[in-house]
C-alpha cells in the first residue's frame, strides 16, 4: 500500500504593483488547471500570492496599506480559485495577508489556507517568524518591513488530516528555522507546504547573496529530512518592482533529495508524486523520536542544571 499524493509546485513570476487580484486569480487558476492536466491532488502557490510583495515599501497610511489585505477569504475576486478547486478537483495553499476582527479587534497576519478537493479551507496557519524591521529604513534599497505590518501568527503550527496524510503548513523565513519543522514533527507531520518570497539581495548581509540558493535548499533538504517528511517549498520569483527574487521552488522527499524543481522565474508548475508512506523509514529509523530524542537532556542544558563546566 503506497499513500500517493501527486503535487504542483506552482511558482509564480513576478506580480507588478497595479496588478488586480483578478489578474493575479487568473495565473492562479490556469496553473491549477494545468495541474489537473497532469493528474495534480494539490497545487501550492507562494506566500503573498495574490499580490506584489508590498513590504518593500513604507507606508504612511493605514487604508493604503489596507487595500493589500483581504477581509474575507474566499472574497469576490478569490471565489473563481475555489470554485476551480471544487471543479478541478485539485486542492490548493495560498499565501495571502489577511486582516482579520478578533474579540472587537482589527489584526493583520501573514496567512496560508489548506484547501480540499471539494473547494472547503481546512486548515489555517500565520506566520510566526516574520523577517525585516518595524521602521522605516531609507538606506536599504527596498523595505522588509513585515515585522511593521503583521503580528505574530496566533495559531500554532496546526497539523490536519488531508490528501491522505498529515499535513501542516509554514511561510517564507519559518522555513530558515529548525523549530519549525520539529514543532509539526512532533506532530507527526508527512508534508509541510511552505510559500515564499525571498530577495536574492539581503540588505543587512550583502555577503548572503551568492548563496541564497544554497540556504534555500538547504534549509528544506535539512527539515525533510531530520523529520522524516515530504516538503513543498514555492516562490514568488523573477524581477518583482525592481527587486530580484530567487526562484527555486522544490520538492523534497524524506530522504532529503529535491525530487522536483522549477527552472525558470516566472509562472511555472513543478510536479512531483509524493509517497507518504516513504516518510516512515525515516520515521520509524533514524528520526524514531521516542526512541532516540532527550527531550529531558535539552531541557537541563538549556537550564544550564546538567551541562558539565567545560575543562580548565
Ligand atoms: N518573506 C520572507 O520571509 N523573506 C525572508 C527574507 C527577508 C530573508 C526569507 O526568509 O526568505
Amino acid at each position: 500500500m503506497t499513500r500517493m499524493v501527486t503535487i504542483g509546485a506552482a511558482q509564480l513570476g513576478p506580480i507588478a504593483r497595479p496588478d488586480s487580484r483578478a489578474q493575479v486569480v487568473a495565473r492562479l487558476v490556469a496553473l491549477l488547471r494545468q495541474a489537473r492536466e497532469h493528474g495534480c491532488d494539490l497545487v501550492v502557490y507562494p506566500e503573498l500570492a495574490l499580490t506584489t510583495f508590498f513590504p518593500r515599501w513604507y507606508f504612511e497610511r493605514q487604508e493604503e496599506l489596507d487595500t493589500y489585505f483581504e477581509h474575507d477569504m474566499p472574497g469576490r475576486d478569490t471565489q473563481p480559485l475555489f470554485d476551480a478547486a471544487r471543479e478541478s478537483g485539485v486542492g490548493f495553499y495560498l499565501g495571502y495577508a489577511e486582516l482579520a476582527v478578533e474579540e472587537g479587534h482589527t489584526r493583520h497576519f501573514n496567512t496560508s489556507i489548506l484547501v480540499d478537493k471539494s473547494g472547503r479551507i481546512v486548515s489555517k496557519y500565520r506566520k510566526i517568524h516574520l523577517p525585516g524591521h518595524a521602521e522605516h529604513e531609507p538606506w536599504r534599497r527596498f523595505q522588509h518591513l513585515e515585522k511593521r505590518y503583521f503580528e505574530v501568527g496566533n495559531l500554532g503550527w496546526p497539523v490536519v488530516r488531508a490528501f491522505g496524510g498529515l499535513v501542516g503548513m509554514a511561510i517564507c523565513n519559518d522555513r530558515r528555522w529548525p523549530e519549525t519543522y520539529r514543532v509539526m514533527g512532533l506532530q507527526g507531520v508527512e508534508l509541510v507546504l511552505i510559500g515564499y518570497n525571498t530577495p536574492v539581495h539581503n540588505p543587512p548581509a550583502p555577503e548572503h547573496d551568492a548563496l541564497s540558493h544554497f540556504h534555500n535548499m538547504l534549509v528544506m533538504q535539512s527539515g525533510a529530512y531530520q523529520n522524516g517528511s515530504w516538503i513543498v517549498g514555492v516562490a514568488k520569483a523573477g524581477c518583482e518592482e525592481g527587486v530580484d527574487q530567487i526562484g527555486n521552488s522544490i520538492v523534497v522527499a524524506p530522504s532529503g533529495e529535491i525530487v522536483a524543481a522549477c527552472t525558470t522565474v516566472g509562472d511555472e508548475l513543478a510536479i512531483a508524486r509524493c509517497d507518504l508512506d516513504l516518510c516512515t523509514s525515516y520515521k520509524s529509523t533514524t528520526f524514531n523520536f521516542a526512541r532516540h530524542r532527550e527531550p529531558e537532556q535539552y531541557r537541563l542544558i538549556v537550564e544550564r542544571k546538567g551541562a558539565v563546566p567545560p575543562p580548565e
